[in-house]
């Protein structure tokens, strides 16, 4: 049965990764359900419009974490959503993997340190696909 992947990326904390989001994305649909497809579009507001729309914005989200089967995070532009979301993934029991090129980043220790994430430095992004694959029992 396909899986329900809350895919994890940075939106106000930079977009400059949002292609390869958009690719990872597009990876894992070839088999499974990502929850969260609008991390990956080119073409996001990243301006705030307001406590209630993103309030809504939080309410859903949440929503489909509790419902996810796994979260996926690219990691390597930091995000205080991401680590927000990898929070809430850990609480509610759902299993997190979280990528990011070691060549250009050094992730929190928060996240390096918790035993409870799946952590993946990668070189290249041709790397992450393989590691995709094994998470999705492909
Ligand atoms: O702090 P950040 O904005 O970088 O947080 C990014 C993370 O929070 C992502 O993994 C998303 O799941 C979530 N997130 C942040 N902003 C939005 C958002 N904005 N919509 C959905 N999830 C978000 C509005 C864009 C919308 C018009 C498509």
């Amino acid at each position: 049965m396909a899986k329900k992947i809350y895919f994890a990326g940075s939106i106000r904390g930079g977009r400059v990764d949002a292609d390869l989001y958009q690719r990872i994305i597009s990876y894992i649909q070839r088999t499974d359900i990502v929850l969260t497809e609008h991390v990956g579009k080119s073409d996001l507001s990243l301006m705030e419009q307001g406590r209630e729309r993103d309030a809504r914005i939080y309410d859903q989200d949440t929503a489909w974490l509790r419902e996810s089967d796994v979260l996926i995070g690219e990691c390597t532009c930091p995000s205080l959503g991401v680590g927000y979301e990898l929070a809430y993934a850990e609480v509610h029991g759902i299993p997190c993997h979280i990528f990011y090129d070691k060549t250009k980043t050094q992730l929190s220790a928060m996240l390096t340190g918790n035993p409870y994430f799946n952590i993946h430095p990668y070189d290249k992004e041709e790397d992450i696909y393989p590691l995709l694959d094994q998470i999705l029992d492909r």
